[in-house]
């Protein structure tokens, strides 16, 4: 597994078919050789792929990121993060407790979404590596996203967390990706600014 968890925030691609106008292992290909420094397969929400198809993808997904030595995140599927041995799972506030996570995946990062002071308050931070923060900016790329919660997010997180490797999401483009960094983050994660990109090479280098 890569270095420090914090380093590989830094450039963090989260992408699933459904986000994608072409093949998603060309796009991770070129991501990859752009620089981001980790992935996370999300595929969920509408036009998604199941069963055996999301499978597949995924194993051709993580051997990218195995040949690029770059961490493979799962999104929310613990089944697939054993099939594909992942090296960490993403979830949100919804889905299943962290602490169980934990305990199933001594050795894997964990990562958590947390939005909001009162769900800081109910999160267990000591069973988690990292916290997505956001959304940062408004976004239309996931359907359920929560209000935008600006930089100010961002900030109040480091400052009580000065240590915790934290990643913006959420609206975060090549434009106001530095702002995210300033604020505090440790990395941006971005579907759109990367998946969507006409230019995934300069995309990645400018954010
Ligand atoms: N969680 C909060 S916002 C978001 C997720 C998965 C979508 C981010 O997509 P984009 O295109 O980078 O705004
Ligand atoms: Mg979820």
């Amino acid at each position: 597994m890569p270095n420090s968890i914090q380093k590989s925030l830094r450039k963090y691609f989260i992408m699933g078919s459904q986000n994608c106008t072409r093949n998603p292992v060309e796009i991770l290909e070129a991501a990859v050789e752009a620089g981001v420094t980790a992935f996370q397969f999300r595929e969920k929400g509408a036009n998604s792929l199941t069963g055996g198809a999301k499978i597949e993808l995924g194993k051709q997904l993580r051997a990218v990121c195995r040949n690029a030595g770059i961490p493979f995140i799962i999104n929310d599927d613990v089944e697939l993060v054993h099939l594909l041995d992942a090296d960490g799972i993403h979830v949100g506030q919804d889905d299943q407790s962290v602490e169980d996570l934990r305990r199933s995946f001594p050795n894997k990062w964990i990562g958590l979404s947390i939005s909001t002071a009162n769900e800081l308050r109910n999160s267990p931070l000591t069973s988690i590596d990292y916290i997505g923060a956001g959304p940062i900016f408004p976004t239309t790329t996931k359907t359920d996203a929560k209000a935008a919660v600006g930089l100010e997010w961002i900030s109040t997180l480091r400052k009580q967390f000065p240590n915790l490797p934290i990643v913006g999401i959420g609206g975060i483009t090549t434009k106001n990706a530095a702002s995210v960094l300033e604020a505090g983050a440790d990395g941006v994660s971005v579907i759109s600014a990367i998946a969507r990109a006409k230019d995934i090479d300069l995309a990645v280098k400018l954010l």
